[in-house]
């Protein structure tokens, strides 16, 4: 990894069979109109974009229990699995423009394929680590964490779709930051793995310059990690991001967003970015769309250290 990581590979996933809201395959496509290629283009960035993925869905994909479209969104991450091994193989650091969020489950393993060391910052609302046995909901949009993690292996064996995935990730390499609507199955997960977590509560007790520090300590400071930022515009607050299929009150502010993907450009150990769950199709107004999407761009732009001096 090197100070500063000029080499950027740009692919759009519009993967949307995750949960129920069609408008979400359009977030690649609003985050490229928002002028983030050209921003990067202008900020020298040596830039390739990888175009959008198409997914297609499974013929009979009736669903496991209750976790639906299991068949398609498997099939969909295996795909994305492969890009994302091509982009890190070119030396570029990815950015993933969901889409659902069950798209991490592709994207992280395509990045750990990469860097066996991988460590992962989580910002959501949501925890995103239901199993097929506790998910309230049935989508997979919440539950790629049980997907990554070696420690819940056995609770996703079976699931069609998944055949091709081993689980990257242990328990000590991930961190939650914006946590406030979290399951009672995924406390219990959370609290048996010793997950380090920073709700939105902690956030606001303690700020966020000292989330940051403590997440800095814990997974990167003493070892030097590569890091896979999955950034849920869900954690922002919804008066700021509110075309997106989730919304929860009490979210992080612009600022505070901002402020954890600056840190995260600092280390200069980002590996990937996942920018998920924006739908345009949400907004009720223009306003409500734009305001959703430039918050969106600007996370990537400040995480690839885009007018940072
Ligand atoms: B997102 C939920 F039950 N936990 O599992 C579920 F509240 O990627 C929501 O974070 C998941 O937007 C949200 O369906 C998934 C629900
Ligand atoms: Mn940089
Ligand atoms: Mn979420
Ligand atoms: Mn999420």
């Amino acid at each position: 990894c090197r100070r500063f990581h000029h080499k950027v590979g740009i692919l759009g996933a519009p993967l949307s069979r995750g949960q129920e809201k069609e408008g979400v395959k359009m977030g690649p496509d609003a985050l490229r109109k928002s002028g983030l290629l050209t921003a990067l283009q202008t900020g020298g960035y040596n830039l390739k974009d990888y175009g959008n993925l198409t997914f297609e869905d499974e013929p009979k994909d009736e669903p496991f229990g209750i976790v639906k479209m299991p068949r398609t969104v498997g099939k969909a991450n295996a795909k994305l699995f492969e890009a994302v091994k091509k982009v890190k193989a070119d030396g570029r650091l990815g950015v993933i423009l969901g889409g659902d969020h069950s798209l991490a489950i592709g994207s992280i393993s395509g990045d750990a394929a990469c860097h066996s060391n991988l460590c992962v910052v989580w910002v959501d609302a949501h925890a995103d680590i239901n199993t097929p046995n506790t998910t309230p909901s049935g989508n997979l949009h919440g539950q790629p964490m049980s997907f990554l993690l070696k420690e819940l292996k056995t609770e996703i064996a079976g699931v069609p779709g998944f055949s091709w995935l081993e689980p990257c990730l242990t328990a000590k390499d991930i961190v939650y930051v914006g946590l406030r609507d979290v399951d009672p199955g995924e406390k219990d997960i959370i609290k048996k793995l010793g997950i380090k977590f920073f709700s939105m509560t902690d956030v606001n007790h303690m700020g966020i310059q000292k989330v940051m520090e403590m997440i800095n300590d814990y997974l990167y400071s003493r070892v030097k990690k590569p890091i896979h930022l999955s950034f849920d515009i869900d954690g922002f607050d919804p008066v700021l991001a509110p075309a997106t299929g989730t919304p929860a009150e009490g979210g992080l502010t612009y600022e505070q967003g901002i402020f954890v993907a600056n840190e995260i450009h600092k280390t200069g150990l980002l590996s990937a970015i996942d920018l998920v769950e924006v739908n345009p199709s949400l907004g009720k107004t223009e306003e409500e769309i734009t305001s959703t999407v430039n918050s969106g761009r600007d996370i990537i732009l400040k995480a690839l250290g885009y007018l940072t001096i």
